[in-house]
């Protein structure tokens, strides 16, 4: 057996990292709204409000918004199955709570919806993927306050009732563990001095993970049909050396990280996860009803992204970057020019570690290569390093899937099209099949062009994976 029949190839991007229009239609503040450019050097930084005088890279994306429609005909082009993107929440509730929501934000869902399904396209769509409203950050501390729960869930009852019938994949949080790695990025949280930070980022941590279950449960309520998964970002550890008390620590961390999709996949806290929080001194805030809302609100499927693999070790040593998560170089990899270390056998890994653990239905929703592009004089681009990446990434899943007996739904590559990166703001770290002319600067004419890879995963789509030469 290889892939299923019905596999969903395709890709996956974010509203805030695409769209642009931060402020058209009625749209209202979000964090990444507030997020400044950075580089491999320098970090972004989370401003409040707009500053005057600085650069915001995610105010005009790509332009998706505009051009979505011509976006989509070519994702369409490649044979998508499934195309990943996420509503903003501030386009549709400007300030998260406001007492109707914008038909302007609705409509230009729906739109991206029926584009997609005119094509015969699955539409999966993220609930929230780094966009809280500002507004609630100002008000509540964003997810340190559990009043952001019932805001949320009406939220997703208007777009679950919106759009009955034409969506049927979604995912709650994106990457929900980042949580406890990027606090303010993942989710508008401040964490300020003397505050018990892990306190505050675990009770926020609960919240979200209630208001998840919430959004499940609402979501099989409205349409039985609709199948809701978590999505984490997986990090693959190796123990540094064959010491016992490397392999320990590379559990450990793993188990920051299996904290969320245990609770998510089984509806409770493991008693390893309340020893976590017994270790770092914090207590939960678990309110009546809480227990029994994560158990009603299990997910359907785990969604999650996987980009490079990390090293634990007991030993001092200096980090280098990778996704989200800091790491001793591994000596057996080469890493791409921001830093990450490629590793296909990382991805195989992650699928039977989630799979042996939990037994229910996988999707990678985002993979790939971060790297410069050269347009050649005549106006193409050869790319055969992100085929390259690509292809070993598809055959490990491959593998996984034939020789390991995981059940995979589909692969939605990340940035199929190039957006604004989530680590750096920049334009120059791209992933896309879809070359887009816009540089760190915020120039160009956001004219869009086909990759190499782009021929190549047409052809690796109509065979289902079968040839990916
Ligand atoms: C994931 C995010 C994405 C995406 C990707 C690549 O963690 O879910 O939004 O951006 O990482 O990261 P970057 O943009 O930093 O290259």
């Amino acid at each position: 057996m290889s892939f299923r029949p019905d596999f969903l190839w395709g890709g996956a991007v974010a509203a805030n990292q695409c769209e642009g229009a931060w402020d058209e239609d009625g749209k209202g503040l979000t964090i990444s709204d507030c997020m400044t450019a950075g580089d491999v050097n320098t970090p972004r930084e989370f401003t409040d409000g707009i500053i005057p005088g600085k650069y915001y890279p995610n105010h005009d994306g790509i332009d998706f918004y505009h051009r979505c429609k011509e976006d989509i005909a070519l994702f369409a082009e490649m044979g998508f199955k499934v195309f990943r993107f996420s509503i903003s929440w501030a386009r549709i509730f400007p300030t998260g709570e406001d007492s109707t929501p914008n038909e302007k934000g609705l409509q230009f869902y729906e739109d991206v919806i029926d584009t997609c399904r005119s094509y015969g396209i699955e539409p999966l769509v993220t609930i929230s993927h780094y966009e809280t409203p500002y507004a609630l950050v100002k008000k509540y501390n964003s997810w340190a306050s559990r009043e952001m729960v019932e805001p949320f869930l009406r939220y997703c009852k208007t777009i679950f009732e919106r759009y009955k019938g034409k969506v049927r994949y979604w995912l709650t949080f994106n990457e929900i563990n980042t949580i406890i790695l990027h606090p303010s990025m993942s989710a508008g949280i401040r964490v300020g001095e003397g505050d018990n930070w892990a306190q505050t980022v675990y009770q926020a941590a609960h919240h979200e993970l209630v208001a998840s279950a919430g959004a499940v449960k609402l979501g099989h309520e409205i349409d039985p049909e609709n199948q809701i998964g978590m999505m984490m970002l997986y990090p693959t550890f190796y123990g540094e050396t064959c010491d016992p008390a490397d392999q320990l620590e590379c559990m450990r961390q793993m188990d920051t990280h299996y904290y969320f999709s245990d609770v998510q996949v089984r509806g409770y806290y493991s008693p390893k996860a309340k020893k976590l929080l017994d270790r770092k001194g914090v207590t939960l805030r678990i309110a009546p009803g809480d227990e029994a809302l994560l158990n009603a609100g299990r997910v359907d499927y785990i969604g999650f992204s996987y980009y490079n693999s990390n090293v634990a070790t007991t030993r001092e040593v200096e980090l280098i970057d990778g996704n989200m998560i800091n790491s001793v170089p591994n000596p057996y990899l080469t890493a791409s020019e921001w830093g990450w270390q490629i590793d296909p056998v990382g991805l195989r890994l992650a699928l039977n570690n989630l799979y042996d653990r939990y037994q229910i239905p996988l999707f990678v929703v985002e993979n790939g290569l971060g790297a410069r592009d050269t347009v050649l004089p005549d106006g193409t681009i050869e790319d055969d390093y992100r085929i390259d990446y690509l292809r070993r990434h598809i055959l490990s899943m491959k593998e996984a899937v034939e020789e390991d007996g995981v059940d995979l739904m589909g692969y939605t590559c990340w940035g199929p099209i190039d957006l604004v990166s989530v680590g750096t703001g920049e334009m120059r770290k791209r992933y896309g099949f879809i070359y887009v002319d816009r540089d760190d600067k915020g120039g160009g004419t956001y004219a869009r062009s086909k990759k190499k890879s782009f021929a190549w995963y047409q052809k690796v789509i109509a065979t289902n994976g079968g040839d990916l030469n």
